[in-house]
């Protein structure tokens, strides 16, 4: 209300002490010197970019901090429902560029930052990506807070204080990828604020001791302390700034003083290690990380440390356990903050005494649970023992939860042995293990995929036995969207016809392609065909998303141009293709796709005969941030993964976002693209997913060899066998996954693919029809923003309302 007494002191010397806003020029430049001088303890005489970058951030972070901190207060006064969002992964970027845009203060920062003499751009050059992420899923929780925020929705990101963030891409000589540690906290974050005052202890392994059929009592063990680390989330036109609070790990207070005092100082410094271990690194794989004792420690970690300091904010309210639901909703992002399911149950039936049933429906009315992925290889499951070793109390739990739950399975469907296996949170074997999946199911309200043909798939597939148990109503999709503010750099439309207009639409495209160019020439000293098509593949190394068929593709459109007349020549449009992209550092066959278009890229950029007409570039290091200097210089970008196995995808609506057309199979988000701006403006190929468990099927039991299924593929991998690309025999291994079982089938859709390639290039002679193409794509992209998915979960998952700051 605002009206209650003022907490402490004279209330005019507090309100007169918040800073005001810097919006003006002067109070601009004030701010960056006075940050100069004081924060960094450094004058004009010394200053170089990055000082300068430093003191712009500080004074950038004190307009978001007079925000955040209004929006708190307005949150507490109003006490609405909020939601969490629980995620392993935040792949946050840059942080300066999107803030002054979303404060709408972006020109008079670089007037102000002109005046002391530095470049804007330059300054911004000079932040490091918080690479806190593997790919699409850690993007997509950043994106969703942005929209969070912009919407004006109470909602927290919560989440992990990786000390090294994804490891950094090299090169080596050979072409193989090398990995580098990301020190990304070397020099100070600005946006970070340390909360010394908010800490919890968290405790591993130990014994649980049963009191009664429900409660038990864990203790013993090792106590770990949890810091958090809180980041501003500014939303795009409004003073409503959300909060993203991130776990650091950090040893018991006075580090093991009994093993000091014993004079052991080696073992108390091995304790501190071991704590400060478990926020160390993130895990740098998607789709697979399970087994690892320490990945198990951190998402335990993370979800305790996170419910109780979500507790502890309901308690604030007054308000009994009771009514939790209706003030918190809890959404897991994939399986990952799974065990935050048995740890409420803890607290609720441990440490809150409320009886199990009760605690169970509050549990199944706080959390949702976002599927990310079917590949079979991706379903998190944890060794029985090592839970039990690490979390005692919550296997207890588990296999409680499962009993029941069990007991209701037979009850609906009597006799049904297979079913109950099925459906158990425990699968048999030795070890046993725990699906995290199956335990995310139950323990949720709502159950949802990514895109259409995804959740499609989830309820056909992984979820089956669960819809035919809950019924389908549980189980729905919210396609996923992208943050229109950091992903769109360009102005907009309604004027695809008008030829000024497209004019103008070609002159953005063009610089941004220059942007690129130049991008590439500064970092690999090669220089670029801006005249060139410009076609772009950028995503993790994964043989579902088929690089591999890429860079088949590529070699068949060189070993066709060396087969051409210099005539025929002459009639071909030139191109040049981009791809960007991690490996797994353990997944050998993506590691050696990598290797192979290295070395395909040195042997065709370097020949006489083609390289106007064809090159190719691998640019090391992926991010955030090459991404915004990638996806608007494209004119075409590759989403060919085999159908049904993208869950959506998320590259490929930032590149139609920005008049990037796509070639892509029909999976995931780009189904839904393609009904949005036309499937005259999509270039699809390929098999279609009810087709795929065929083929693979045939594959295996009735091979068919591949210089008779594809003869112009077998071309292309026998030239990579004889060494065309250097190192023969190197690639073998990759050629055979291809030549043996083809479970990603590039030998069914390579054909299609080619021809999907041809009409792209067809369709890019007509210069204006494919600037029409762009504006239409760009301006049909509304439905792809994240805040009408923000908007979905608000309304149809967390019943959450926006909460204005004034
Ligand atoms: O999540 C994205 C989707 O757009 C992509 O299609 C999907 O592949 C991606 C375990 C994952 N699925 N699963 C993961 C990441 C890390 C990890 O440790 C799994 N990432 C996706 C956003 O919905």
């Amino acid at each position: 209300t605002g009206k209650e007494k003022w907490p402490v002191g004279d209330e005019k010397a507090w309100k007169d002490g918040i800073p005001a806003l810097t919006t003006e020029v002067p109070s601009i430049t004030n701010s960056v010197v006075h940050h100069v001088h004081t924060s960094l303890a450094r004058q004009a005489y010394n200053l170089d970019n990055l000082g300068a970058y430093q003191a712009s951030a500080l004074s950038v972070r004190d307009n978001l901090l007079v925000k955040w901190n209004e929006t708190q207060l307005h949150y507490s006064r109003k006490a609405p429902k909020r939601a969490y969002y629980l995620s392993l992964e935040f792949l946050m970027g840059r942080t300066l560029d999107n803030a002054l845009l979303n404060l709408g203060l972006k020109d008079k920062y670089q007037e102000g930052i002109d005046k002391l003499g530095f470049n804007l751009e330059d300054l911004l050059d000079q932040e490091r990506d918080a690479g806190l992420g593997n790919g699409g899923l850690g993007r997509l929780a950043a994106c969703y807070l942005d929209s969070s925020s912009s919407q004006e929705l109470p909602v927290w990101g919560y989440g992990l204080r990786y000390k090294y963030g994804i490891f950094q891409q090299l090169i080596a000589p050979d072409g193989s990828q090398l990995e580098a540690p990301d020190p990304w906290l070397e020099h100070d974050n600005p946006w970070e604020l340390p909360r010394t005052d908010v800490t919890y202890q968290i405790r591993f392994y130990g014994h649980a001791e049963r009191l009664d059929a429900s409660k038990a009592i864990w203790s013993g063990g090792q106590e770990v302390i949890a810091m958090a680390y809180d980041t501003m989330i500014p939303g795009y036109d409004t003073k409503n700034t959300n909060n993203l609070r991130l776990w650091e790990s950090k040893p018991q207070r006075g580090f093991d003083l009994q093993s000091f005092n014993a004079g052991n100082y080696e073992r108390a410094v091995e304790a501190s290690n071991s704590a400060e271990a478990i926020t160390s690194v993130l895990y740098p794989n998607d789709h697979t990380t399970f087994g690892k004792e320490l990945r198990l420690k951190q998402q335990y970690f993370w979800t305790a440390a996170s419910l109780a300091d979500i507790i502890r904010r309901f308690k604030n309210l007054g308000k009994p356990l009771s009514e939790f639901p209706d003030f918190v909703a809890i959404q897991l992002n994939d399986t990952h903050p799974t065990l935050a399911v048995p740890e409420l149950m803890r607290i609720l039936v441990d440490e809150e005494d409320i009886p199990w049933d009760q605690a169970w429906d509050i549990v199944t009315n706080t959390f949702f649970f976002t599927n990310h992925t079917v590949l079979p290889e991706a379903l998190e499951k944890w060794p029985v023992p090592l839970m039990t070793h690490l979390l005692p109390r919550h296997m207890q739990i588990i296999f409680d939860i499962n009993l029941i739950f069990l007991q209701a399975v037979e009850r609906k469907f009597p006799g049904d042995r297979e079913r109950l296996a099925r459906m158990s949170l425990i699968e048999e074997g030795v070890p046993q293990q725990v699906r995290m999946a199956n335990l995310a199911c139950i323990g949720s309200r709502k159950v949802n995929g990514v895109a259409e043909l995804h959740s499609e798939l989830v309820r056909a597939t992984i979820m089956k036995d669960f819809v035919d148990f809950y019924g389908v109503s549980k189980f729905s999709n919210v396609t996923n969207g992208i943050t229109p503010r950091r992903w769109l750099d360009q102005g907009l439309l309604e004027h695809v016809d008008n030829p000024a207009f497209q004019k103008k639409w070609a002159v953005v495209k063009q610089s941004n392609k220059q942007r690129l160019a130049h991008y590439v020439e500064t970092t690999l000293g090669l220089k670029v065909n801006t005249n060139a098509m410009f076609d772009v593949q950028i995503k993790r190394l994964h043989e579902y998303k088929r690089q591999t068929l890429n860079i088949m593709g590529v070699i068949h459109r060189y070993l066709t141009l060396k087969d051409m007349t210099p005539e025929e020549r002459k009639k071909v449009n030139p191109k040049v293709v981009f791809f960007a992209g991690k490996a797994a550092p353990g997944y050998y066959i993506a590691k050696l796709t990598i290797r192979l278009i290295v070395n395909v890229a040195r042997i065709i950029n370097e020949d006489p005969e083609t390289k106007d007409l064809l090159s190719l570039y691998f640019l090391p290091d992926y991010s955030v941030s090459l991404a915004e200097i990638l996806i608007p210089a494209s004119d075409i970008s590759q989403h060919i993964s085999t159908a049904g196995t993208e869950a959506s995808g998320t590259s490929n609506m930032k590149f139609c976002l920005n008049g990037g057309l796509l070639v892509g199979t029909v999976d995931g988000a780009n189904i839904e693209i393609a009904e949005e701006v036309g499937e005259s403006n999509v270039f699809f190929f390929g098999h279609l997913t009810p087709a795929v468990e065929d083929l693979r099927y045939q594959h295996l039991y009735h091979p068919v060899p591949i210089e008779q299924k594809c003869p112009p593929l077998a071309r292309v991998l026998n030239e990579v066998s004889a060494g065309r690309f250097g190192d023969g025999g190197a690639y073998e291994p990759l050629l055979n996954t291809v030549r043996q079982n083809d479970y990603y089938l590039l030998t069914e859709d390579f054909d299609s693919y080619i021809q999907a390639l041809k009409l792209v290039d067809e369709a890019y002679q007509d210069r204006t029809e494919w600037i029409k193409k762009s504006i239409k794509t760009t301006a049909k992209m509304g439905k792809f923003s994240s805040d009408r998915a923000i908007q979905d979960y608000a309304q149809e998952y967390w019943n959450i309302e926006s909460t204005k700051v004034e």
